[in-house]
């Protein structure tokens, strides 16, 4: 009788504390799950940049209450799973970023999208700490005037760049959730590292310059300022190789998913516009297919989430894109999320989204219809 009570007791109590461990989950481990799990059943997620703020038609979100729209939930009537901002100019306290989207209106979106259970994602487009130009402004920088060395420490702009860290810092702890506890979300910092656009970029810096750079944002927003919460991704650009792709890898401790930005561009040296789509479409296809095929394997030699951080192609001028090519790179790899980049509500042909009366909207909605592409309300 004594053995079956103890028995009993110590069940309970190993019940209770597995209970208690899985309740007691992490914000973070429970993202990082959600994404675990999309991948073990075959799904992908599908994100959106932008998405609530703004639209193709110049529809504009002005207040946080007005937070109801997306060109996105317009075609098919989901809003996507991954909604994306980005915190260009919080570097300089401004109170709207690179693109015209108060800060106030990016919280009220992203805190809105992690309470109805979907995932929040932001990239950061700083100015240049130098010339005070902004992300692009590369023509100074070569190796000789290297910035991103100004900003370590030592560095004649390393206390700004903390002063700047400080900030995106200061937007992450207002990221609160119904129960007034900090959500969490995906920070994307120092992203296509390996282009030549960012004045972070492969020729602009050494390997170890740049991890020094990652490394210093992650210390400072992890052990300076507690933001556990935080899941990173790694995410350089396309058409890279895989030694490029790793050289500037900060290391498995600091990284959380494991992707890459691509995009889809034209020939145009190839006068016949149907050709030059098909062409641009193949070239995709193998593109992303070629990279994936590396990244994968090293997501999972790495045990890392694998995603698709930002992809598109401009004014998708291929009725079909999303079925024939979006689909057809990413088709049967791991890949936890796929993002489209922003539908600008100022600027015509800048859209690399879904929107009502695009030449791609019906294929959207077939796409929307693959079971294993996931929205907002499959969360
Ligand atoms: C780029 C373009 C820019 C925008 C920037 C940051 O790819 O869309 O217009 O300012 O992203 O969102």
């Amino acid at each position: 009788m004594r053995y079956k009570l103890m028995n009993y007791i110590l069940t309970t109590i190993t019940a209770i504390s597995i209970n208690s461990c899985i309740n007691a989950e992490a914000p973070k481990e429970k993202l990082l799950s959600k994404m675990q799990e999309t991948v073990s059943l075959g799904n992908i997620l599908y994100g959106h940049h932008d998405t609530y703020l703004y639209g193709h038609s110049g529809w504009k979100m002005c207040t946080a209450d007005t937070i109801t729209d997306s060109d996105v939930y317009q075609v098919c009537g989901k809003f996507p799973a991954v909604f994306s901002s980005d915190l260009g100019m919080i570097e300089s306290e401004n109170d709207i970023n690179l693109d015209n989207n108060p800060f106030t209106l990016i919280r009220s979106a992203a805190i809105r999208h992690y309470n109805k259970g979907g995932i929040v994602t932001f990239s950061w487009h700083p100015s240049n700490p130098v010339t005070k130009g902004n992300s692009w402004d590369v023509k100074t920088c070569s190796k000789v005037q290297n910035i991103v060395k100004e900003c370590l420490p030592g560095g004649s702009c390393h206390t700004e760049i903390m002063k700047w860290l400080d900030n995106v810092a200061d937007f992450f702890e207002s990221l609160k959730d119904k129960d007034g506890e900090m959500i969490s979300f995906i920070f994307r910092p120092w992203h296509e590292n390996t282009g030549n656009w960012f004045w972070w970029g492969l020729p602009y810096c050494s390997t170890e310059e740049y991890k020094k750079l990652w490394e210093m944002t992650y210390n400072y927003m992890v052990y300076d300022r507690g933001l556990t919460e935080i899941v990173w991704a790694y995410s350089p650009g396309n058409n890279c190789t895989e030694k490029d792709f790793m050289s500037r890898y900060p290391g498995d401790e600091m990284v959380d998913i494991i992707g890459f930005d691509s995009y889809e561009y034209t020939d145009n040296n190839i006068s016949d516009y149907n050709t030059r789509i098909k062409s641009a479409n193949e070239e995709y296809i193998k593109s992303v297919r070629f990279q994936m095929e590396y990244v994968s394997r090293i997501a999972f030699e790495h045990g890392k989430i694998l995603a698709l951080t930002e992809c598109g192609f401009e004014s998708v001028p291929y009725p079909q894109w999303w079925t024939e090519v979006l689909y057809e790179a990413i088709k049967g790899f791991p890949v936890a999320y796929v993002l489209s980049w922003r539908n600008a509500c100022d600027n015509p042909s800048h859209f690399y989204g879904p929107w009502k009366g695009s030449v791609s909207e019906d294929d959207f909605k077939k796409f929307s219809q693959f079971k294993n592409i996931l929205f907002l309300e499959d969360l």
